[in-house]
């Protein structure tokens, strides 16, 4: 009935829409996009340069690690109490059994630094309710497990004091708490989810009151209709961590608007600080360009989709060091920041497969990072080589090469104005390669004829004016 009513209402707003001033076609929202285009402050434009996360899934889904009775699940780790169909009762008793001997937040922190990422985000609270902080509004916390101390207090400490960022995920979906609701059906059902939703607003107060260092939150479990259709909680949500933490960021996954649209408002207009939709998939850099207008993030799983711990990794691929990196300079190349997915063991420790991706990537980052950091869409079409990235305002381009052609020969297109002046590999400034113009805005970057085992960087010198040469359009 309320979705009928929802309609209806839609309709009516889009036929008085139409019956408006056209340029103001816009369908009123009291609940839509606050503001258009990106955020231009400080503390988005370092979200914005750092281009590099680590997301963190962690949480009692670690203990049993996809594994239950024996029996392997295949399905996400972190949803083993459904997969296997554990009573609420047997799950939350895991809480008794939280205690990561070998958790170091200074170790993680160290590896992070070394891979090059430049914020954290960490599952304050998943799906299934923990907390991993000693949160007042509920006693499943990490306090009453014989762990005790406060997680995200040692690790904010912890990667803060590696200039690393931390923002927090949190889960509005709690499987734990007796008023969440997936729908509301009943006014029961209404009164019940009123109170879920007072409880979710004070722990999010809490999270942004307590630990006054977080630069932003990360939400999720937002897709049920209980939430959708709660457009003005999520716009008071926003408004009051926005209030208690000036310059906070929030992804496009909290806000509803009026209609229950999420993501993007019912005028098309993004709401939230960046575009938090992709997830195990990047843009297409030619049917997806337009996403270079917003800010935006992919998160990505190393396996094919596990976040939290899985005992066992050989049921699906395992991406390799080299797609991850690639990825990762794909998303610099369309303006969007990458956010890798680590899911720690319940004793605390990472696997060998994520300290050696995290090895591979740092290593690279180490010599190259600067087409990452601080780096953007660079306004130019994407070549078959691999990608281009560029340093705001800088007059060097910078070329990422996967897939050195056997020719030896990189095309560049420029966009009309630009002339290539010099190019050379980022660890050989001095021995310049050969650049030659073409065609009109075409030009070609001669590479030494060997094998390369790395994608190869490098940097091009250009400057405003026109092609050297007149070159005849064909007469077809
Ligand atoms: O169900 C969650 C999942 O466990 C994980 O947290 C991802 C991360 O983006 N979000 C949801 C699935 O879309």
């Amino acid at each position: 009935m309320k979705k009928l009513m929802i309609t209806v209402a839609l309709l009516g707003a889009m036929f008085q829409a139409g019956a408006q001033d056209a340029k103001t076609s816009a369908i009123p929202l009291k609940y839509g996009a606050q503001y258009t285009g990106k955020r231009t402050d400080d503390a988005m434009n370092k979200w914005r340069s750092n281009r590099f996360g680590q997301f963190i899934h962690w949480g009692l889904y670690a203990i049993p690690g996809g594994i239950w009775k024996g029996k392997t699940y295949n399905y996400a780790a972190e949803f083993l109490k459904s997969s296997a169909h554990i009573p609420d009762a047997t799950w939350d008793s895991l809480m008794y059994q939280f205690n990561p001997v070998k958790f170091d937040a200074k170790e993680w922190a160290k590896m992070a630094k070394r891979m090059g990422v430049k914020y954290m985000t960490i599952t304050t609270k998943h799906h299934e309710g923990f907390c991993l902080w000693p949160s007042r509004y509920t006693d499943f916390n990490v306090s009453n497990t014989p762990y005790k101390k406060d997680i995200l207090k040692q690790l904010i400490e912890a990667y803060n004091a590696e200039g690393i960022d931390v923002n927090f995920y949190y889960s509005v979906l709690d499987w734990h708490h007796p008023d969440w609701r997936d729908d509301i059906k009943t006014p029961e059902d209404s009164v019940a989810f009123s109170r879920y939703l007072s409880f979710a607003y004070n722990q999010l107060k809490e999270l942004a009151t307590n630990y006054p260092t977080v630069k932003a939150f990360w939400f999720d479990g937002t897709w049920d209709s209980s939430v959708r259709f709660n457009g003005k909680w999520t716009y008071e949500v926003e408004k009051m961590l926005k209030e208690v933490r000036p310059g906070v960021i929030v992804n496009s996954r909290l806000r509803a608007d009026d209609y229950g649209k999420r993501h993007k408002d019912s005028n098309g207009q993004l709401m939230g600080d960046y575009e938090s939709g992709y997830e195990r998939r990047l843009p297409n850099p030619v049917t997806d360009i337009a996403v270079t207008k917003w800010d935006w993030e992919a998160c990505m799983t190393i396996p094919e989709n596990q976040w939290g711990y899985h005992k066992d990794w050989t049921i699906s691929h395992v991406k390799s060091p080299l797609e991850l990196l690639e990825m990762l300079v794909h998303s610099t190349s369309m303006g969007g920041n990458f956010l890798l997915n680590f899911g720690p063991s319940g004793e605390g420790t990472f696997r060998k497969q994520e300290l050696d991706i995290a090895s591979y990537i740092g290593n690279w980052m180490g010599k190259y990072g600067n087409v990452i950091w601080d780096c953007d869409y660079a306004g130019m079409q994407k070549e078959d080589w691999g990608y281009y990235t560029r340093k705001k305002g800088a007059s060097q381009l910078n070329m990422v090469v996967f897939n050195v052609p056997v020719s030896g020969l990189l095309k560049v297109n420029t966009p009309k104005g630009m002339v290539l002046d010099k190019a050379a590999f980022m660890d050989a400034a001095g021995k310049p390669l050969s650049v030659e113009e073409i065609a009109a805005n075409q030009y070609l970057v001669h590479l030494p004829i060997k094998l390369y085992t790395s994608p190869q960087v490098i940097i091009v010198d250009y400057h405003e004016g026109s092609s050297k040469g007149s070159y005849q359009k064909a007469k077809t």
